[in-house]
């Protein structure tokens, strides 16, 4: 399978999901995923949409479910595309913001870390995060794609647009 042989036109995701990022001055709220998909891996927290729901809503329930505190200031900053070999996909919304109301709680499904922003422990997280994450971090609206074979990242598409819509 090729990248550019996907036409991401018409490709229907068969899971939707949110990851929401605390970013504040010098540095960003992580996670240490304890289940689900990804578990041991360091992330952002969020999970999948649920039916009715709409990006936005997930990523701060997700939040509010994985460390007890409710974002603030919340602001869609990109889109991920994973297309699985194995035939799933996952169409990725992700968010950040600027504060909270609040204490990060460890929960069930997650361990809460501030990381510095200079210090993003990427070797920890999915492959594909060191190359959309700096990008979050400017302020550059991103719509990224890739082929994964389990967690090995395979292929990788980046469009950018200069500005946040
Ligand atoms: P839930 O809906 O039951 O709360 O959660 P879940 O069943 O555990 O869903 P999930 O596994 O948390 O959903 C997958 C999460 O992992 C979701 O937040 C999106 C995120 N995720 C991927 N791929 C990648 C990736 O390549 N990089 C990053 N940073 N996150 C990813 O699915």
């Amino acid at each position: 399978m090729k990248i550019e042989d996907i036409d991401w036109s018409v490709w229907k995701p068969k899971e939707r999901a949110t990851l929401l990022f605390v970013i504040q001055e010098e540095r960003i709220l992580l996670i240490h995923k304890k289940r689900g998909l990804g578990a041991g891996k360091i992330n952002g927290p969020g999970g999948r949409i649920e039916p009715g729901e709409t990006p936005q809503e997930c990523a701060i329930r997700e939040v509010q479910e994985e460390l007890c505190i409710t974002p603030l200031g919340v602001n869609q900053c990109g889109e991920l595309r994973f297309q699985f070999l194995d035939g799933h996909s996952i169409h990725g919304y992700v968010f950040t913001a600027s504060n909270y109301e609040g204490t990060p709680q460890e929960t069930k499904e997650a361990l809460p870390c501030w990381s510095p922003i200079e210090q993003i422990p990427y070797p920890q997280m999915w492959e594909d995060d060191q190359y959309w994450i700096p990008w979050m971090l400017k302020g550059t609206y991103f719509d990224a794609r890739f082929i994964f074979a389990e967690d090995k990242m395979l292929a990788i598409q980046m469009n950018l647009n200069r500005n946040i819509p």
